[in-house]
């Protein structure tokens, strides 16, 4: 029996939630750029609680850069979609009324430059992903030989990755007379707006320098810190969300109840009341970003490389591995110690709720996905704190142990022998520089030696050398698990 499409709020059972606020009756203010489940997770949720609490014409156009099948996902549905909560409390459906409708710009470029330029857009906010933009972490300066980046210096009037549409975009408005948006960046990144900002400006140098000082003196970037365990949704997520809602739910996505969001308070074109949602607004977020990127991502970083070569498919997984587990927690205590104290946080506190959330039992988080892209990763997450740990003399030994089980990744195979694919944008780079090596002191050395990666901190520090070199020679040698138990005995 075929089952009924989502379309309005009237088709889903009774125990879901729903918007508190009829959607229609409220008009975009926010254009986001990467519509994927971590924004459905987390941003799009937070502006529904916004709407809900205060109202304001606060919905979001959803930009997909990549495919149709977001468009394909929500547009039949009137953009609705229901989030699963799932943890010890059980499993929970709400639906969320936030986002109006999907653009898919690889289909309609112009629509996507549109709805950038529509005047009733005052946000425009990212969750993309690192590799998306195309900015040197180290620097802060664009890379021209991102494909993205590259294309749209050639045709900056007719853009399609992430900085060509910013500035294009910006560019219309300011020609236009239409004041400009506030650029949200919500990945993963260090000062994430920061950042973000640099690459735009650099790039509006290079396409039309005038452009350059507008936006550099009239557009806000500010920094935020997003976190919520999101895993990929899969057939079974679509599964859940039909038991759950009695509909055909394309876009639903399942997520842990843990959410949290630091904002710098910096929007000169308004912004909805995301406070009603939880988030915390903050004079400097840099401290908060610093905590999550290095004990939460860094740990997540560790425990996917070194889990995923002993055969653990899911983080959960890595965490029944009572050797694994320990390791986990001692990266999350060395990474605490690497941070400043931040007034009203209990660094110890936080780390166990990180272990908690890790064992999740109910979240499917692979640790194949978090493995990805591991070169725009970890120098956020693993080198800076190792650089920090080494200057204050602190032991760079849990560092070390992790950067060591992603050159052991680097090398292409599990503990098992099975091959898998790195999924890494310096991928052809990374195979390369490894081929014929075979010793982890050779391994060790040739991933050094690339370029923009590990800085020379590290790189000319020989108890850093060593230390990476050896964990990753045992690896090779006993097998990852059976190293990660040596690494206590060390
Ligand atoms: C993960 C993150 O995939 C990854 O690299 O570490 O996506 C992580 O799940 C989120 O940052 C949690 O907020």
């Amino acid at each position: 029996m075929s089952i009924r499409r989502l379309s309005c709020s009237e088709d889903v059972a009774a125990g879901v939630a729903k918007p508190g606020y009829d959607p229609v009756r409220h008009g975009v203010g926010i254009a986001h750029l990467g519509i994927g489940a971590f924004h459905r997770a987390h941003q799009a949720v937070y502006t529904d609680s916004a709407i809900a609490a205060e109202g304001g014409n606060w919905r979001i156009i959803g930009i997909s850069l990549r495919g149709t099948s977001a468009a394909a996902a929500f547009n039949p549905q009137n953009g609705l979609y229901s989030l699963i909560e799932r943890g010890e409390e059980g499993v929970g459906a709400r639906l969320i009324g936030s986002i109006a409708h999907v653009v898919a710009a690889t289909r309609e470029p112009a629509a996507a430059l549109g709805a950038l330029r529509d005047p009733a857009i005052r946000i425009v906010s990212l969750t993309v992903t690192e590799k998306a933009y195309g900015i040197d972490l180290a620097s802060g300066l664009i890379d021209p030989t991102h494909p993205a980046v590259a294309a749209d210096l050639k045709t900056p009037r007719t853009p399609a990755g992430v900085l060509g549409l910013i500035v294009e975009s910006l560019r219309r408005r300011r020609d236009d007379g239409i004041e400009p948006f506030t650029v949200l960046c919500c990945d993963n990144l260090p000062r994430n707006g920061m950042l973000v900002r640099s690459g735009v400006v650099e790039f509006a140098r290079r396409a039309a320098p005038d452009l350059a000082d507008w936006i550099a003196g009239n557009v806000a970037f500010p920094n935020t810190m997003v976190d919520r365990i999101t895993p990929a949704p899969t057939a079974r997520t679509l599964d859940e969300a039909r038991r759950l809602t009695g509909v055909e739910d394309l876009a639903a996505v399942e997520t842990e109840p843990f959410s949290q969001w630091v904002i710098e308070d910096a929007f000169p074109a308004g912004r909805p009341a995301w406070e009603a949602g939880g988030a915390l607004f903050a004079a400097d977020v840099a401290p908060f970003e610093k905590m999550k990127l290095r004990m939460l991502n860094g740990a997540h970083s560790m425990l996917a490389y070194a889990g995923f070569l002993s055969g653990h498919a899911l983080v959960r997984d890595v965490m029944e591995d009572r050797v694994l587990a320990r390791l986990v927690a001692r990266h999350i205590s060395a990474a605490a110690a690497t941070l400043a104290p931040l007034p009203g946080i209990d660094f110890a506190q936080y780390g166990a709720e990180l272990e908690a959330r890790f064992r999740n039992p109910y979240i499917a988080h692979e640790t194949y996905q978090i493995a990805m892209d591991g070169t725009l990763k970890l120098p956020q997450r693993l080198l800076q704190p190792a650089e920090e740990a080494l200057r204050a003399d602190q032991d760079p030994g849990p560092f070390a142990f992790a950067v060591a089980a992603w050159m052991r990744y680097c090398c292409g195979k599990t503990d098992k022998g099975e091959a898998y694919a790195l999924r890494d944008p310096r991928e052809a780079e990374i195979w390369s520089a490894l081929e014929g090596a075979r010793e982890g002191v050779d391994i060790s050395d040739r991933l050094h030696a690339m370029p923009n990666l590990i800085g020379p901190a590290l790189s000319r520090n020989p108890r850093w050398r060593n230390e990476v070199a050896s964990a990753l020679d045992a690896m090779l040698r006993l097998g990852v698990s059976t190293a990660a138990g040596a690494a206590f005995d060390a």
